[in-house]
This record gives structure tokens, sequence and C-alpha cells, in this order.
């Protein structure tokens, strides 16, 4: 049995677990929660990490959020030259990146045909270009009913929002305001890595933390913050789940292992369907400098993939009975509490 099947078992448990949770009657669910909250006190921001789970039989698999609130916060003024990492609304992103494992079961579902680098169902899927991902994160929203994010024509090409289309936000191109599932924007994926909700700062790394991370120092490398290259190289990622420290909201891998795609268009406007689009993070064979807050402007053309580059996703929250909602926080508010790593 290979740890992703186990994985993916874990993860179903869970999503199975809330199911049976909300079918309680509500008067005990209640009861719990309000203990659980006398418990827990009058904490501002824990987070929470719920699984959505797609596809069907052989083709299932679950993508874990974690929740980013503490809407309203500030931007991080020591991210020169611009400012990033206010967020007005609540969010989730992906605890991980995308796998290999997860393209390949939206492939055969989707006949998506999208190509990535071939290391293992558990490693992120690499040598995507941003059109393919934009075409995942489609066949997500599709998959379940939800408009897509983004506009691609007959032929595949990709296009802007127009003012005819439902959905259209004159501000945003690119992304459909209707849509569930989508790529980050740069505020959201900045807030995710550095910022922290409790001591309302922003971090140099999203490792929690102003200190350079410990990297891969040797081949196989077995102790580090963060998958980069610290004196030497892996010969490639390591898998989604092994990648070090989190994010003080409790985010996997935003510091190096691949790079991450983000929606944005290189000139921070999302007005041009084929300018240069922006990713973050730094990864397994860069240096540490590429996981620092206050890099900018790092963007390559839409349809480029490498064997360092794959993607995150991020979504909107959904919304069943608030009482649920706060029943999985506190689920995963436990169980993290005896987790610091990502495993
Ligand atoms: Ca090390
Ligand atoms: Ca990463
Ligand atoms: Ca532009």
């Amino acid at each position: 049995m290979n740890r992703t099947s186990s994985a993916l078992r874990a993860l179903a448990m869970r999503f199975r677990f809330y199911r049976v949770a909300s079918t309680l009657a509500a008067c005990r669910v209640r009861a719990t929660v309000i203990a659980a909250l006398v418990v827990i006190g009058c904490q501002a921001s824990f987070t929470s990490a719920v699984a959505d789970v797609f596809g069907s039989g052989d083709n299932a698999f679950a993508i874990e959020f974690v929740s980013i609130g503490d809407p309203g916060n500030p931007p991080d003024t020591t991210d020169r030259p611009v400012t990033d990492g206010a967020v007005a609304y609540e969010y989730r992103i992906g605890k991980y990146e995308i796998s290999e494992d997860m393209i390949d079961k939206a492939n055969t579902l989707g006949g998506l045909g999208i190509t990535h680098d071939g290391r293992g169902a558990n490693f992120p899927a690499t040598s995507i270009s941003w059109f393919e991902a934009a075409q995942f994160v489609n066949w997500l929203n599709e998959s379940e009913g939800h408009p897509v994010a983004y506009k691609f024509d007959d032929m595949g090409t990709f296009q802007l929002w127009d003012e005819m289309d439902a959905g259209y936000d004159p501000n945003n191109l690119y992304r459909n305001s209707r849509t569930f599932y989508f790529l980050p924007s740069l505020d959201e994926w900045h807030k995710a890595a550095y910022y922290d909700p409790v001591a309302m700062t922003y971090y140099d790394y999203p490792t929690g933390s102003d200190a350079v991370p410990d990297g891969i120092d040797s081949v196989g490398d077995t102790a580090f913050d963060a998958v980069f290259d610290d004196g030497s190289v892996n010969p490639g990622p390591n898998e989604l789940v092994n990648v070090g420290l989190l994010s003080p909201y409790g985010v996997a891998g935003q510091g190096g292992n691949a790079a991450e795609w983000l929606e944005a268009a290189i000139d921070r406007s999302n007005d041009f369907p084929n300018e240069g689009r922006e990713f973050r993070g730094g990864a397994w064979n860069f240096g540490p400098s590429s996981m620092v807050a206050s890099n900018d402007g790092v963007g390559l053309p839409p349809s480029t993939g490498l064997d360092w580059l794959g993607l995150r996703i991020v979504s909107i929250v959904p919304e069943p009975s608030t009482i649920l909602l706060v029943a999985m926080s506190l689920l995963s508010f436990t169980s993290r509490r005896t987790a610091h790593r990502a495993r």
C-alpha cells in the first residue's frame, strides 16, 4: 500500500466523518461547538483545513484546503517595492501543491491532455503551463457544477472575459467572479505564505520566520525547513507532504519544492491574454532568496512549462451550515496541535 493511497484514504475518512457529523442532531453539535469554543476562548485566528473530493471511483482524489481568515488584514509594507497581502475577504488555499496524481485523474475524467514531468503520483506536477493550470482549475469547477474560472474559446485558446459574460469583473479580466476554484492572486498567495494573524505581522519567509530556513545541504538531506538548494541540489522536488515547516496559517511548501504559478499578470493588470504571468516561492533547485516575501516581478509567458514550476489552487469559502464549518475547524485545530510539520 503506497503513501498516496493511504493519504487519500485518510482524507476520505475525514470527509466521511464530517458528513456523519453533519447528520448529528443539531442540538448535540451545537453543545459540542459551544463547549469547544469555551475551551479555546476568544482566540481570534485559528485556521481550519478540510478536503474537497473530486472525481469518482478509481479516479477520485482529494485536495486539502486551509482557510485564510482575518479579512481586512493590512498589506505587507516590508514587501518592496510594492505591498502585497491585504485581502478583504475570507478564502481557502490548497494546503499542498497540486500533485501529478491529481492532474492524471483530471486528465482521465476530463480528457484534458495536460502533460507534466513524471516523478511519481505524490510529487508536485511540474512542466505545467499557466494555460494548462487554468484548464485544470476549470475542470475542478465544472466537475462540481461551478462556473469555470477562465475563458477558453472552442479552439482551446485563452480569452479575456468581456462585458457580455456573466461574472465579468472589470478589475480582473482573467478570473470569472462567479467561479469557485481558481489560481492565487498576488495578495491571496502572499497572505497565506507570510502573514501571521496572531502576531499581526509579515515574515520574510513562508516558514513563519525572518530567519533563512535550513534547506537541502546534501543530496537526500532529510533535515530541512524548506526544500531548496542550500549547498546541494536534490535531483528534484520532494513529495507534497514532505516539504518542511508550514506557514503561520498552516500551508505547506509555499517556500521551495516546486515554484507556483499565480493568476496575476507580470504587470499586475490582468488585461492581455498572452502577457507574462507571475510565479512565486522558489523551488528545489533555487537558493533561499527566491522564497523571500520581497520577491516581485518574477514571471514567464503563460505557455511556458518548466520542471521546477507547478501550481497550487485557491477557492472561495463554501457555505455549509455555520455550525458544521466551526466543527470542522475545531477538528483540524485539535489535530494540528499534535503536528507542527506537514506529514
Ligand atoms: Ca538541511
Ligand atoms: Ca512551492
Ligand atoms: Ca497587463
